[in-house]
């Protein structure tokens, strides 16, 4: 009962910020998104009677069972063990490639990759809609980490929350060309948590009907646009999107302000180079860090300009990637 696997971040083209149903974590609108290759969460779950209690090391450090991270993979467990119906305690080792915590949908991957380990280990054959709906219940953004390629993370309306699930748009192979580029201009672990900032949000912010009316329709124009491959149609939106999850963020109280100085500096180059006929868009999460919507005859171009900034200490290039999936090579 020891499964160890893969799973990629994904990034909202358009974004999710605001549960309807805190319980069953469904949003207020649907969001799409592209499942990334290079940003990798690896995962093993071990169920075992050798276990007297649950444990939980991520990125080399082990979380006390009273800490946050400790209680959200303990919950996924449970959902797991009680459709498997068993009580093992489990042991779970987690690592990123990528910083977490800082606004590279860690909690997407992360989440994602032990749904579908914790799964696999306790022996169940589940649907990729059912492990998108557990998912969820751990991380909204992990249920479009589910998917190859692009995806649209469905709001749904039943009362049970069944119908809220990511689904495919397209696999990745429908637009290869297609690239996001992590711009990192801060390795600071965020101050508040996207789950937190954004219950703040529903609660407060003036505009938070606006932004959620809003995105349910830029999520079902962006679903055309990708199976269009309408490039510049998706980058304004996209950034449009973005803008106005950010403006919802902003006008919270107290106020969720994600970007940084170098957030800032990223934004008006890329806007610039818009302006010189550039074929690139921004986008932001609940973190500092600014992603590059772009197409790979562009890349060297882009990066080129972006490097030159003052507050850009790295750039991951990202394509399209695919869902979780089993590996050898246990981490313990
Ligand atoms: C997204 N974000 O659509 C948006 C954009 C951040 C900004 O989903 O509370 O970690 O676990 O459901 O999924 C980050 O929030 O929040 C997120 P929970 P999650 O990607």
């Amino acid at each position: 009962m020891k499964v160890t696997v893969k799973a990629n971040a994904n990034i909202a083209l358009t974004k999710y910020w605001g549960k309807k149903d805190a319980s069953l974590k469904t949003p207020w609108n649907s969001s799409t998104s592209v499942t990334l290759e290079g940003l990798e969460t690896t995962t093993t779950v071990e169920f075992d009677k050798k276990y007297k209690t649950d444990v939980f090391v991520l990125d080399g450090k082990n979380f006390e069972e009273t800490t946050d991270e400790f209680k959200e993979v303990k919950e996924q467990l449970d959902i797991i063990r009680g459709k498997a119906k068993i009580d093992l305690k489990a042991k779970v080792m987690s690592k990123n490639d990528f910083p977490t915590a800082a606004g590279f949908a860690s909690s997407a991957s992360g989440l994602a990759a032990l749904t579908f380990a914790s799964a696999k280990a306790a022996g169940l054959n589940l649907s990729t809609k059912e492990l998108s709906i557990i998912s969820r219940m751990g991380s909204g953004s992990a249920s479009r980490s589910l998917i190859d390629g692009f995806a649209i993370w469905h709001r749904g309306s039943a009362v049970d929350g069944l119908d809220s699930f990511a689904e495919q748009i397209a696999p990745k192979e429908h637009w290869p060309e297609f690239r996001i580029l992590g711009c990192v201009v801060s390795k600071n672990a965020k101050k508040i948590k996207s789950r937190a900032g954004m219950a703040q949000s529903v609660k407060t912010s003036p505009i938070f009907e606006t932004w959620y009316t809003t995105a349910e329709k830029d999520a079902q124009a962006m679903v055309q646009l990708i199976k269009d491959k309408n490039f510049e149609a998706l980058g304004q939106l996209a950034q449009k999107n973005c803008l106005l999850m950010h403006a919802c963020a902003i006008t919270t109280t107290p106020p969720v302000i994600y970007w940084a100085p170098g957030t800032l500096e990223v934004m008006h180059r890329v806007l610039e180079l818009q302006d010189e006929g550039m074929k690139c868009y921004f986008t932001m999460d609940g973190g500092p860090q600014v992603k590059i919507i772009c197409l790979e005859k562009d890349v060297k171009a882009i990066k080129k300009e972006i490097k030159k900034l003052d507050f850009v200490h790295d750039i991951i290039e990202c394509k399209p990637g695919m869902g979780p999936r089993e590996v050898k090579g246990h981490l313990f």
